[in-house]
């Protein structure tokens, strides 16, 4: 799963990306190109597996973060062209807002989502020009093309992003996924105050959080350079840190459960005396579609599942005892997967 990191110049976008993937950023400040590294989704239960289990390693689930250098607003949304490229291909946003030192964050909240909204219009304008042309020979699929455009370009030129559209059909939600619009993507903004304010009580902050609510985000509240200071201890002194601040854990928890809360993701777990890991699939996810997270030979040669939950390991201590409880589930292939469940994929290529 990929993360885009955007905002405006000086957000402190690289300062949280180091924060979150404890690399250092290769590109910073007025650089052209995109940082990106990986960082681990912490998660409780997978040290509760692992205490059952004692697996030789431990794999959690990531997610991968991508930097993107802010460009200068004057500059208008041609010349972000490039770096944009960067963020049509991620799956969620997450947005810093500079909330540190009392600049407006609502003017700055506004002012990105129009040059996002210009970003697609970029886009789809040229785009639907060309269904158009195409559509004037008849074929059905350009004319369902330009319906599907042409709401799109109307939404955006009401200055709405294209995640308000409720109404897309099934096949005009693909044209118009097919494009990779920014503004149809999930966001998650980042209110990155300063030390003094590490509850978010700021006017700031507070812009932040109902700018979120009021247009079906997520808002995660932190200080980029807290948590970039926190990355570079061992653990034992973070743990102090984090408590003489008052925190109960570094931002990348928060973070990472609202953009899994955003993308409607589940996890689910594989156990062998190798390995406990932790995957993540939507939400809509069948038995087959988990195992082609593993590999796509599992997927394809899927068999069956044998599946138990977190639940019944810590009530029960071991597979044994759950399999004579009854607990241990042979799933098919239409299976949904629920979050927490622990899957032994049968497959066969
Ligand atoms: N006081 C304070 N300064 C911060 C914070 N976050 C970032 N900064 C400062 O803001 C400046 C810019 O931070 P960056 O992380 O490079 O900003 P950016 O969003 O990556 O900027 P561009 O890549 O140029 O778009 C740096 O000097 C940081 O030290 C913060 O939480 N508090
Ligand atoms: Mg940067």
């Amino acid at each position: 799963m990929e993360c885009g990191i955007i905002g405006l110049p000086g957000s402190g976008k690289t300062c949280l990306f180091t924060a979150l993937t404890g690399s250092p950023a290769v590109h910073s400040g007025g650089s052209n190109r995109p940082n990106i590294a990986v960082a681990a989704i912490p998660d409780p239960r997978l040290t509760v597996i692992a205490g059952y289990i004692e697996p030789r390693a431990v794999t959690p689930a990531s997610i991968t973060f991508v930097d993107i250098p802010g460009n200068d607003p004057g500059a208008g949304a041609t010349k972000s062209g490039p770096l944009l490229a960067h963020v049509r291909q991620v799956d969620a946003i997450c947005e810093v807002v500079r909330c540190y030192d009392g600049t407006d964050a609502q003017r700055d909240v506004i002012r990105l989502e129009e040059e996002l909204v210009l970003a697609d219009m970029a886009v789809v304008e040229p785009a639907l020009d060309k269904a158009r042309r195409t559509a004037r020979t008849g074929l059905a699929e350009a004319k369902a093309k330009v319906a599907a455009l042409e709401k799109a370009s109307a939404v955006l030129g009401e200055a709405r992003p294209i995640r308000t559209v409720t109404d897309f059909t099934p096949g005009e939600d693909a044209i118009v996924r097919g494009l990779g619009l920014i503004t149809a993507k999930r966001m998650l903004y980042v209110a990155n105050v300063s030390e003094d304010d590490l509850a978010g009580e700021s006017s700031s902050a507070r812009a932040v959080r109902d700018f979120a609510a009021a247009n079906d985000g997520e808002a995660v509240v932190l200080c980029a350079l807290l948590e970039s200071e926190l990355a570079e201890l061992d653990e034992a002194d973070r743990d102090e840190m984090l408590e003489g601040m008052g925190l109960s854990e570094p931002a990348i928890g928060p973070l990472a459960r609202g953009v899994c809360r955003l993308l409607g993701l589940r996890t689910f777990y594989t156990v062998g005396e190798k390995e406990v890991r932790a995957w993540t699939v939507s939400e809509t996810a069948t038995a087959p579609e988990a195992a082609g997270v593993i590999h796509t030979d599992m997927q394809r040669g899927f068999i069956r599942a044998e599946c138990y939950h977190v639940d019944d390991l810590v009530e029960l201590h071991d597979e044994k005892s759950i399999k004579a409880a009854g607990r241990l589930r042979t799933e098919g292939k239409s299976y949904h997967v629920r979050d927490g469940d622990i899957m032994h994929m049968l497959f066969n290529v």
